[in-house]
C-alpha cells in the first residue's frame, strides 16, 4: 500500500528524534494525512503479517467497540491486546466502545441552571419526546449516555448531507486521569454523492504496530456503516497529529539522537517512488553503524523492519 510507505518515508526522513513516557525513543513527525480510496479494495497490508491472531484480534476488537461494553470479560477470551489495560474484574476506564455507544451525558449538578438534559431539549413534535431521547440510555446507576454512533447511522439515512456526523472519544475529564487515553479519539462521516467517507484524526500513531490495524478497522468500519446505510464506502481520510516510529532505548536510543542527520541524509538520496531498492541499502548502512541493543530490547528498534518493508 504505497499511502503507507510513503508515511513510513515520511516520517523517518522528516520526523526529529523524540523521547516520551514509554521510555522508548522515537523518531517522531507531526501531522501526517494520506487518503485511501476503499473503492479499490481493502486496505490490509501485505508488507508485514497481518493474518492469523492479529487480524482475530481486529475484528473481535471492532466487535468490542460497537459493543459499547466497558470492561474487557468477554474481549479477553479471544484475544489478550486490551488486557494490560484493564484492572482485575476487567474494568477498563477507557473502552472506545463506551464512548462510542454510551457517551456520559453531564448530570443536573454539572449543568447551567440545574436542568437535566431531558429538561433543556425541546419536545418532539411527533412523539412527545424531549427531542433525541432516542438515543439516551439510562445506566444502571442512574446515568444517562448517549449513544454517538446509532445517532450518526440514523442521521446517514435521514440526513445524509449533514456536516455534524461526528463520533468522539475523547473525554477531557477521563483522558486526564486514564492509563491510555484514546490515540484514534474522533471519527466523521461525510457522505460525497452515494459515497461514505470516514475521515479520523488520531492523536498519536505507532507507525510501525498501530497504524497498520487502525487503518484496516476503520476501513472495516466505514464498510459495516455504508452497508448499513445503502451507501458505498468511498475514502477514508487520516490524520496523525504525532506519527512516531520507536527507535531504540539505551545505546540504540542514543545512537538515533546523534545520528538521525546521517540517516535521514542517506534517505534523502533514495526517491521512494522510483526507487524502493535503495531502502536496502540505507538499511545496510544503518545495521552496520547502529549499536546492537541490549539484551531483551531487540523488538524495540522498528526501523530497520519498516525500511525493509519498503524495499
Ligand atoms: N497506539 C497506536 N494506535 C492505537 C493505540 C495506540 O498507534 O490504536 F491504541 C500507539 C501510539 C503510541 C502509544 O505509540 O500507542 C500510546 O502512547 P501515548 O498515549 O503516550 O501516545
Amino acid at each position: 500500500m504505497q499511502q503507507y510507505l510513503d508515511l513510513v518515508g515520511s516520517v523517518l526522513s522528516e520526523g526529529a528524534y523524540k523521547p516520551n513516557r514509554t521510555g522508548v525513543d522515537t523518531i517522531s513527525s507531526f501531522s501526517q494525512h494520506y487518503e485511501i480510496d476503499l473503492q479499490r479494495g481493502y486496505p490490509l497490508l501485505t508488507t508485514k503479517q497481518m493474518d492469523g491472531y492479529r487480524w482475530n484480534s481486529m475484528i473481535h476488537e471492532m466487535c468490542w467497540y460497537l459493543s459499547g461494553e466497558e470492561h474487557i470479560r468477554d474481549l479477553r477470551e479471544e484475544t489478550k491486546i486490551w488486557d494490560a489495560w484493564a484492572d482485575d474484574e476487567g474494568q477498563l476506564d477507557t473502552a472506545y466502545g463506551r464512548f462510542w455507544r454510551r457517551f456520559p451525558i453531564p448530570d443536573d449538578e454539572s449543568r447551567l441552571e440545574g436542568e437535566s438534559w431531558a429538561d433543556a431539549a425541546p419536545d418532539d413534535a411527533d412523539s412527545g419526546e424531549p427531542a433525541g431521547s432516542q438515543w439516551v440510555t439510562q445506566e444502571a446507576d442512574g446515568r444517562q449516555t448517549f449513544d454517538q454512533l446509532q445517532y450518526v447511522i440514523d442521521q446517514l439515512s435521514d440526513n445524509p448531507n449533514s456536516r455534524r456526523l461526528v463520533v468522539n472519544a475523547w473525554h477531557p475529564a477521563n483522558a486526564a486521569v486514564s492509563t491510555l487515553p484514546p490515540c484514534h479519539y474522533s471519527f466523521v462521516f461525510n457522505v460525497q454523492g452515494d459515497r461514505l467517507n470516514c475521515h479520523l484524526t488520531q492523536r498519536s500513531g505507532d507507525v510501525a504496530l498501530g497504524i497498520p490495524f487502525n487503518i484496516a478497522a476503520y476501513a472495516l468500519l466505514t464498510k459495516l456503516v455504508a452497508q448499513q446505510t445503502g451507501l458505498e464506502a468511498g475514502t477514508f481520510g487520516h490524520t496523525i497529529v504525532d506519527a512516531h516510529v520507536y527507535c531504540g532505548t539505551g545505546d540504540r536510543g542514543r545512537w538515533y539522537a546523534n545520528n538521525l542527520e546521517a540517516l535521514q541524509d542517506h534517505l534523502a538520496e533514495v526517491d521512494p517512488r522510483e526507487d524502493r531498492a535503495a531502502y536496502a541499502d540505507v538499511r545496510e548502512w544503518l545495521l552496520k553503524e547502529a549499536p546492537d541493543e541490549a539484551e531483551g530490547e531487540e523488538r524495540y528498534d522498528h526501523v530497520p523492519n519498516l525500511l525493509r518493508q519498503c524495499t
